[in-house]
Formats: C-alpha cells, structure tokens, sequence
C-alpha cells in the first residue's frame, strides 16, 4: 500500500515537528500495544456451516431493540476476511491481536459433547496468520455470546454454568493453548449482569432489577475460578500461558470535597468495580464489605428474608481469591458521584443498593456515545486506585477508545488517545505496574444496542458495501507511529486545536 506508506511518512514528520514544539515522551519496554475486537461485533456469518443460535442472534432477530433496526448477521464480514484483519493489525505494528470466541460456532449448542471442526479451523486459521505475522495472539472467551440453548436453561443465573463454562474453556485451552498464551475468561462481567440481567439493555434482556444481577454475578465469579483452576491444574505446565479476566470500570470522582461525596465515590467503585475484583485481588477475599451491607441492609428493609447479595462459603471464598495472573482492565471515560439520602423503595434495585447520584460534569468533552466522556486524568486516578487497593497488581489495559458518528479525519479520537495514553504514561510513573494497553477497536463493528451508528474503529468500514472494505482514519496512522516510535508527544491536542482541526 503505497499510499498507506506516503501517509505513515507524513505523519512521521507530523510527530518530528511537534517533538521541536513539544515534549516527546518514551513507552517503557515493558509496554506492549495491541487492538482488540469481539466475535458478534465482527465475524458475521451468523449461521455458517454447523454453527449455533447465539443469544445476540435472538435478541436482534426477534426484538426491535437495536438503534438502527440492524444486527450482526454479517456484520464487518470477518469470518470471511480475517486475512484482511490480520493485514491491518500488521499494518498497525501492535504487539498482539485481542479477538474473542464465538461460543456457539466451536460448539454449537453449547455443550463439549459436539465440537465443530470448521469453527475450530476457523480459529485456527486466524491464529496461525496472526503468528506468521508475528502478532501475539489475546483470547477472550466469553464476549456476551452465549449459547442460546443455555440461556435456555437459565444463562448465568444457573449454577450448572459454571461447569458448562469450563468445558467450553477446556475445548479452547486443548484446541489453541499450543499456541495462544494470554486468556480471558470474561469481557465485562459487570455488564454481563447489569444490562442483560438487571436491565433490558444487552441480551438476553431479562430485566430482573436487585435480583438476578447479583445471581449472575456470582456464578460467573465461580465460573471464571473455575477455569483458572482448570488451566493452573492441567494446561499451564506444558502451556506455559496467563489467565485473567477484564473488568469495566469507569473513575467515580467525589463532586465536592465533602466526606460524605468522598465516602459516596468510593462506595460507587467499591460496588461496580470491587464487586468483582475484591473477591480476586483482595486480601480477604468475597465481595466488598460495604456491599454486603448495603445489599443485606436494603433487602430486609423491602421485607426478604436474606440479603438478595447471595453469599460464598468460606472454601468458595478461598477458591476465587487470587484467580488471575493480571489485572486486566477496560477503562474508557468517569463520572462524578454526589451522596444521596434516599428512602429505600420497596422495589429492588442495584442503582437503590449503590445509593448515589451519578453525573458527567459539562465541562468533558463528548464523545457519540451518551455515556462517554474525555476525562484523561480520570484514568491515571483509577489506575493509582487499583494499584493501592489491590496491593500493586500487573494491570493490562483491555479496550480504551472514543466514539464518533463517521468520520475518516478522525482528529477527536486522535486527541482522546493522545491525552489517555498521556495519562497512562502519568500513571507509570506514579508506580502503577501496567504491561499492556489495547485500543478498541481495530475496526468499526456493530456496536450492541447502538448498531452500526457508533463507530470506534481506527479503521474505517464501509457497511453499505457487500464487500465490507476497511480504510485506515487519520487515527490508524497515528497509532501506527507511536508504535514506530515507542513514543508520544506531550499534547497533540492543543496542536491540532491551533491548527484549527481539532
Ligand atoms: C465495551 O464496553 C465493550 O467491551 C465493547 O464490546 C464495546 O463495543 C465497547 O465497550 C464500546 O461500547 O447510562 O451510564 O448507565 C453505561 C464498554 C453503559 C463499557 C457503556 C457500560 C460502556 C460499560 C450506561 N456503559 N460499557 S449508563
């Protein structure tokens, strides 16, 4: 790609020109970059060869709950064209490719009793490209695709998962662990329980607000323990891999300096973020203190007769404490939290449980997305904060990235990269131990609820072409060169806003 090269150049210079003006910073070598995608965002081919129902499959089909009455039957075509992806992701110079599995394409319906070879070969295929191009490899297993056979049985709120996961786990580590060294069990489980359990905004949108959150929560806590175990038990001595999970989390930052806005932003951390990570990364283990009080507290109140937070044995305590090699992070934007007095409803809910107010201070910038905001310093904060609550772990950053409507000369996702990857640069020398950073997305992809109407990719897919080509933004370019250079300049932002462009 001549062009591609003549751009790399220019912007190359850019970067020169701005180290004249201002400062230029260095990635330590312990850093390594990578971009990351997600099965239903991407792949398409829905129904290809012997491939199962997903419960993204139903929700789209059969409910009118997405923005742009779309769905991801074909999606960015990528079953079809991961040979075009591994390019770009070449292109890009990263470190590693972080995909997820498509449940119900290596087992169809969702048992291990029946494995499908063409969703292993297609996996294999997307691996072995990935290595010849010297591209690591970054597994997630369950990006909210489940098997909707399972949810058939109950999803996440049926204990019985938590062994359904592991064989699912135990095909991926026998069939790719030869050559893949880095899992993750879960992409957000946090948003696995709270929107498609609690709320009605992900599949399978079942709406059971202050209950079946916190069911969900608790077997995939067991479910993710239990594959850690499995790996640490059977696969890591002769694969000699990581296992870990990635969490959501965004900054809650106190609005005034009040102590009662203060203990409210911690409590808010505590209970979205805390509520999985202390059973993993605290000393004591189980779910945060003030969690279990609040729930327990709210539940007798509205009249149950045990908390609706259901509660781990002492050995269940034991066995999640410690399961994951990583701290693995998805951070994208912060909110600010004020303390409420509210009176407790009589309905059950986890917004009640949490008790605060939420709200994005005017001032940040806006992305497309409601909820995402340009908030830097918010990173380089929550990243001091798990750092000093969870005793210094390894912190892989998972998925960072901004949102726009469609736009090649993407210069605000530009600036947002910048100024986060400024931040995490802050960070690291704060102390905080963080080895990877992943730009989501490589590509435009179907964004959930919201379509095809969001667009995050640092390339650019044109959806209304059968063919799906994918072009780089301005972003991809930029990416590009500071994986060149291992190096970044201080603030491209008020560059481009002198420019006029910004
Ligand atoms: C990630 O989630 C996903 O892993 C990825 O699949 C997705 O494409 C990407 O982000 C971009 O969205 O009104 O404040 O209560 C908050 C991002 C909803 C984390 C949205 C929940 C972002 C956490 C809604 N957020 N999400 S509200």
């Amino acid at each position: 790609m001549a062009l591609f090269k003549t751009i790399t150049l220019l912007c190359l210079l850019v970067v020169s020109v701005l180290a004249i003006k201002g400062e230029i910073r260095k990635f330590p070598d312990t850093l390594s970059f990578g971009v990351a995608t997600a099965a239903y965002q991407i792949e398409g081919a829905w129904n290809a060869s012997d491939k199962g129902e997903s419960i993204w499959d139903r929700f789209t089909h059969t409910t009118n709950s997405i923005k742009d009455k779309s769905n991801g039957d074909f999606a960015c075509d990528s079953y079809n064209q991961h040979k075009r992806d591994v390019e770009m992701v070449k292109e890009l110079g990263v470190d590693f490719y972080r995909f997820s599995i498509s449940w119900s394409r290596i087992l169809p319906n969702g048992f291990s009793n029946k494995i499908s070879q063409d969703g292993i070969a297609y996996y294999d295929s997307l691996i072995d490209d990935l290595l010849e191009a010297n591209i690591k490899p970054y597994i997630t297993l369950y990006h909210w695709d489940l098997p909707q056979s399972l949810q058939d049985l109950g999803g996440w709120t049926n204990p019985m998962m938590v062994d359904y996961f592991t064989d699912f786990a135990e095909v991926a580590f026998e069939a790719f662990g030869d050559r893949v060294k880095t899992w993750i069990t879960f992409n957000e489980p946090w948003v696995v329980c709270i929107e498609g359990y609690g709320g009605i905004s992900k599949a399978p949108a079942l709406g059971m607000n202050g209950i079946a959150e916190y069911i969900c929560a608790h077997n995939i806590l067991k479910s993710h323990a239990k594959a850690y175990h499995l790996y640490d038990d059977l696969y890591r001595s002769t694969q000699k891999g990581r296992i870990g999970w990635s969490l959501n989390a965004n900054w809650d930052h106190p609005a005034t300096k009040s102590p009662a806005d203060i203990e409210a932003a911690e409590r808010a951390i505590q209970m979205n973020l805390g509520w999985f990570a202390h059973p993993v990364f605290s000393k004591e283990g189980d779910y945060p203190q003030v969690m279990k009080d609040r729930v327990a507290r709210n539940s007798l109140a509205q009249g149950y007769r045990r908390s609706r937070l259901p509660e781990f044995t002492p050995e269940e305590i034991a066995y999640i404490k410690g399961t994951c090699d990583f701290f693995g992070l998805n951070h994208y934007t912060s909110t600010m939290i004020r303390s409420l007095t509210t009176t407790i409803s009589m309905e059950p809910n986890f917004r009640d449980d949490v008790d605060t107010d939420c709200f994005y201070d005017p001032s940040w910038p806006e992305a497309t997305s409601s909820w995402l905001k340009v908030v830097p310093w918010g990173f380089r904060n929550l990243l001091n904060w798990i750092t000093k609550t969870y005793n210094n772990p390894e912190i892989m950053v998972f998925e960072n990235g901004f949102s726009d409507k469609n736009n090649k000369d993407d210069v605000d996702r530009i600036s947002y990269y910048n100024q986060y990857l400024n931040a995490l640069l802050d960070a690291i020398e704060d102390g905080c131990n963080v080895t990877a950073y992943t730009a989501w997305s490589l590509m435009d992809n179907f964004e959930w609820l919201q379509g095809y109407t969001e667009r995050f990719g640092l390339y650019y897919v044109d959806f209304n072409d059968p063919r799906r080509p994918r072009t780089p933004k301005a972003s991809a370019l930029y990416f590009k060169s500071i994986l060149e250079t291992r190096t970044i300049e201080r603030n491209c932002n008020a560059q481009l806003n002198r420019n006029g462009t910004g």
